[in-house]
Order: C-alpha cells, then structure tokens, then sequence
C-alpha cells in the first residue's frame, strides 16, 4: 500500500475519535504491542482466521476502557467479533464456509474493514480502517533448478524394473500438494517419473536402453496454475548393452530357377559384443517376402545356412515372383539385430533341367536396347556426316574451266 493511502486511512481513524475523552481506539498485531494498520491474507485461507486485536484503550489512566467493536463497513468476507473468553475484539476473515463471497487474487489485491468501537454510554466512538491484502498463491521451488545429472548406472545389469534414477525435489510454499510430468530424448520411454513423489524410475529393463544420456524435462505443478518448466535432468549409463549383429548382411544373391533343394544361398556369420548377464544362445529367425513363398527357404541352426528347401525342380519360379527378401533378425534377448536382409533375385530359365537355358531377361532387354540405340546413333551420324560433306561442295554454276577451249558448265552438266 502507497504512503498516501495510509495517510489517509489513519487521519480517518483519528477523525472520528471524541476527543473530550483521552481514549482511542488502535490496531495491534497479535503481540498486542505492534500497532499495525495492514493484515495480509492468503487466497488459499479457509478457515476462519484473525487479522489484527480491534482495541479500546484509555492513556490516562492506561486501561482498556470498556467498550464494543462491531463491523461498520467491508467489501470483502471479513467481520469484528470477539470470541468468549477472549478479552480483545479483533477483525476476522470469517472462513469460505460462512462467506457468500470469496477471497482471490487475481480478482481483488485489497480489501478494506472498518470497524467502530463505542464505550457503553456511547461517551466514546471511534472507527479503524484496517488494509486486508491477499497474498497470492506461490509457484513451488524445485532443488537443483535449472539442472541436475544423475548417478551414473550401468546399463548391461540386471536393474530391477522401477530402479530409482533420480528424485525431483520441490517444495511448495503452501504447502498445495505437488503433480510432476516429465518428458524425455530419446522418445523412447525408457524412464518414467512418479506424478505424486517426483521420482524418475526405469520403465524397462535396462539393457534394453542404447542411448548414454537420455535428458529428462520434468514441469511440477501446484494445482494452482503455478508451474515451475523445463527443469532439466540427464540421467546417465554406462556399459550399455549392444545389438547383436550378423556381419555378412545385407546383401543380394542371384540364383537361376533350376537351382534345387539344398543350394545355399548364404552362410551367416553373427555375434554379439555384449551378451547380457542371462544371455541365451543367439539364433537367427529369417523371414520371407512374399510369405507365400516362404516354404521354399530354410534356416539350417547346425550350419549356420539359408538354404532352398526340399522343392522340386521347377518350384523356383522368377518369372512369378522377381525377387524374394529373406530377413534375418538376432536377438539377445534385449535387442535385436536391425536390417539384415539377403534379397535374392534370379534368371529365369526356358529349360528347368539346365542352367544354359537361364538368363536374366530383364538383363537381356536392356542389352537389346542399348545396342538399337547405339546402332541407330551411328546411323543418324553417317547420314549427318555425308549431308555435311555434299554442303562444302561448290555450286555447280560456280565451276568454270581454266583451260581454253573448255565447255562451259550448266545446272544440267556439260553440253
Ligand atoms: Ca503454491
Ligand atoms: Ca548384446
């Protein structure tokens, strides 16, 4: 409150005193020694509070005259009473279960009362203005703001599912009961954090996670429309566990459509740098596409071989399906090897009981095409070559003889 409303305020108080009496009437703080002329009141107040001792008092002799106070004017829920057994009235926010309005920040920063205290015989009145400001409601305050790293973790161990990772501590002045969302990169959702305690725990196995760092952003909010953002924590791991692996893929095979059971379409050669604490053996599981072809190709575990399957001859069929994706996937448990793929194409083949009937068609048409093209342009160039050589020719009409006795040349030759 500015100086020139206080001033205000008190002249009013001591304006309306009798002065034939040495009495006055004051506002005390509730060590009854503290004249105070503002009481503060927080949005968040409930229950029926005091503000300031509403108090008579007499400076010759110093005695507390017998005197009443009552509410002479508010524009908020506030009354003067005093309670039994009390000895001083005092001015009160009556609590938001009497009151048929209510206290809010945002809406109205200040209230006034005015209470008027009168001795029995009415000889002495006076009236207090007393300043009721609202306090707002405070944003909570999070330890380590703006930022804080975590312990470093091991990633290929056995953690169990929900290992604390860290804990976001925040304190609320109001004490409002406290909600934490948390987002993280990678977007993988390998953390999670309590929405009521703030603390960030694994959402899965650890030795799922392939990212050293995974940056955490956690927004802690009272309920109160106070939000404290971006506060930052990079939870960290080491040792992680890794995908295993199989070397000899990606790559492209072509076969003739002859080929029978048994031919091997490749030897896979796989492992894993980082084999979990419980790892089991690693086995390839292939895939083929299209699916219904799919019966035609094995996986052999003993030999570590793609294998065409026990088909008959003739089964292969290029002409039908151009290429086949055979997809490799190895996993150990936790992550799984990404992108192997043999992709087998083939030569048709006009005979299936001989290789020498197979060929690539497509192979072929394209040779085809390029060797028109090449033959047409070597044309097109002797044609170009000649019309050029028959233009540097002089006219005709321009040759004459040099000897005497010549013929003079026409546009129909020699006469
Ligand atoms: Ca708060
Ligand atoms: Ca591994």
């Amino acid at each position: 409150m500015d100086g020139s409303k206080l001033l205000f305020m008190l002249s009013c108080g001591i304006a309306m005193v009798n002065h034939t009496h040495a009495q006055s009437i004051q506002l005390l703080d509730f060590d009854e020694t503290t004249p105070i002329t503002v009481a503060n009141l927080h949005e968040d107040t409930t229950v029926q509070t005091s503000l300031a001792i509403v108090r008579c008092v007499d400076t010759t002799p110093a005695v507390i005259p017998d005197c009443t106070c009552n509410l002479a004017y508010s524009n908020g829920p506030f009354d003067v009473w005093r309670l039994n057994n009390d000895k001083d009235f005092k001015a009160y926010f009556i609590g938001t279960a009497q009151a048929t309005s209510t206290i809010d920040y945002d809406t109205q920063r200040t209230h006034l009362i005015i209470a008027r205290c009168a001795s029995p015989t009415e000889s002495f009145t006076a009236s207090v203005t007393i300043e009721v400001d609202i306090l707002p409601n405070q944003q909570p305050v999070i330890s380590n703001y703006p930022s804080a790293t975590s312990q470093l973790f091991e990633g290929n161990i056995i953690n169990p599912l929900g290992t604390t990772i860290y804990t976001v501590t925040a304190n609320d002045p109001e004490g409002d009961a406290l909600r934490y969302i948390m987002t993280q990169s990678p977007e993988n959702n390998w953390l999670t954090i309590g929405a009521y305690d703030g603390v960030i725990r694994t959402a899965v196995d650890t030795r799922v996670i392939t990212s050293d760092y995974i940056i955490c952003t956690v927004t802690v909010s009272d309920g109160h429309d106070n939000i404290v953002n971006n506060f930052i924590v990079a939870a960290r791991f080491q040792n992680l566990n890794t995908r295993p692996y199989i070397s000899n893929l990606p790559s492209n095979i072509t076969v003739t459509e002859v080929q029978t059971s048994g031919f091997v379409l490749e030897t896979l050669t796989y492992g894993d740098d980082t084999p979990p604490t419980n790892h089991t053996a690693l086995e390839p599981d292939c895939s083929v596409n299209p699916v219904s072809e799919c019966y035609k190709i094995i996986y052999e575990s003993e030999t570590r071989q793609l294998k065409l399957k026990t088909i008959t001859t003739g089964q292969l069929d290029f002409k039908t399906t151009s290429k086949y994706l055979i997809t490799c996937v190895l996993s150990d448990g936790y992550l799984s090897s990404e992108g192997d793929v043999l992709t087998m194409y083939g030569y048709k083949c006009t005979d299936q009981s001989t290789e020498e009937s197979c060929s690539d068609d497509d192979a072929f048409f394209a040779a085809l095409i390029a060797l028109t093209s090449l033959t047409l342009l070597v044309v097109l160039w002797h044609v170009y070559c000649r019309g050029k050589k028959a233009a540097q020719q002089p006219p005709l009409t321009h040759v004459y003889p040099s000897h005497k006795g010549s013929k003079i040349p026409t546009m129909r030759g020699y006469i």
